[in-house]
């Protein structure tokens, strides 16, 4: 048998799981637990075919709308966040309900509406269709956020005569298009009022960084994540753009496109905030059914984010249940 190439994989660091997926994750598995299966979930929990498979393994039943779950059972908000009508009609239902948003997507929730009612009409910088724009938007009154998904959005769009702006941003979004978004935002809007602190997460802004910081000594980059995770696309743009020739997502080791790889000596490999460290091995292990790896770690900074699970559960947890 030929000798296999020698290939480098330099694994980004930090990558996968952050800590608003990993307290999502863990609200349905304790859901489970105190409730019993099945539990329902709105949404996929976060956008990861694997996570989602093996939470319906334990019981998890996923619907797309609130009304598909029955109301004498459980049902658990995912990590995206919802509209505020959402928990609204479950009260309406009198149903059980957990919600697995992440706190740095209700902080912006809490954002948008402390502007409101401080008089400010809200600009959201977004994805238009994404769950978090959804459940952003759906905090406030129709008509109150305005969404701009582009510089050209940002120099074109019509505001409320007479009303404050203000603008808030999603949290998985590329840091270096938002900053020329909020730029042309600026440049037309002087007096606009910005975060107090970065809407774009702590996961997203590390993800981003240590791609960057790799991506210029790769032949080629993947990043292991669901074609639905925007902070895993985003990785994808960030490679190419700070040049890595060829970036792509793969959800699973045998999604991998050995030929548009193109030529390898050095791989970049990078997880979306929703992807687990399980499928970074097995497309390691795929590569090395093709080449001979030598592993490189490159952590550009470590991370110790903890999130709180809701009281019910910890009082639950704590009854013994
Ligand atoms: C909630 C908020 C932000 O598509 P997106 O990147 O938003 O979501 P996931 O599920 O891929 O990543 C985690 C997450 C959840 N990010
Ligand atoms: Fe939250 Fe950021 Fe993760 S908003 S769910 S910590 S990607």
């Amino acid at each position: 048998m030929a000798a296999k190439p020698p290939l480098t994989i330099l694994l980004a660091g930090p990558r996968g799981f952050c800590a608003g997926v990993d307290r999502a994750i863990e609200i349905v598995e304790r859901a489970l637990q105190v409730y019993g299966a099945p539990v329902y979930v709105r949404h996929e929990i976060v956008h990861n075919r694997f996570v989602v498979e093996s939470l319906e393994a334990k019981g998890a039943v996923f619907v797309k709308e609130l009304d598909e779950a029955p109301v004498d059972k459980p049902v658990v908000f995912s990590a995206h966040g919802v509209p505020k009508s959402v928990p609204a009609e479950a009260e309406r239902r009198r149903m059980i309900y957990l919600d697995a948003t992440c706190p740095l997507v209700s902080k912006v929730h809490h954002e948008a509406a402390r502007h409101h009612k401080e008089g400010f009409h809200v600009l959201l910088i977004g994805h238009e269709g994404h769950p978090e724009v959804i459940g952003t938007m759906g905090q406030l009154p129709e008509g109150a956020i305005t969404l701009v998904e582009t510089v050209a959005d940002a120099q074109t769009l019509d505001v409320p005569a007479g009303k404050p702006l203000a603008f808030v941003t999603q949290t998985t979004l590329s840091l270096d298009d938002t900053a020329e978004i909020v730029a042309a935002l600026r440049a037309r809007f002087p007096e606009i009022e910005a975060p107090r602190k970065e809407d774009i997460c702590y996961a997203t802004t590390n993800r981003q960084q240590a791609v960057k910081a790799l991506a210029g000594e790769c032949d080629a980059l993947l990043v292991v994540g669901a074609p639905n995770s925007s902070n895993s696309k985003r990785l994808v743009e960030v490679a190419e753009k700070a040049g890595c020739p060829r970036a792509f997502l793969v959800q699973r080791g045998a999604d991998i496109d050995w030929d548009a790889l193109g030529p390898l000596r050095t791989l970049g490999l990078t997880a979306g905030a929703s992807a687990p460290e399980v499928l970074v091995e097995e497309v390691i292990a795929a590569f090395r059914e093709h080449y001979e790896v030598t592993l490189e770690a490159r952590d550009l900074t470590q991370e110790d984010v903890h999130f709180k699970l809701p009281r019910v559960l910890l009082d639950a947890a704590e009854a013994g249940e």
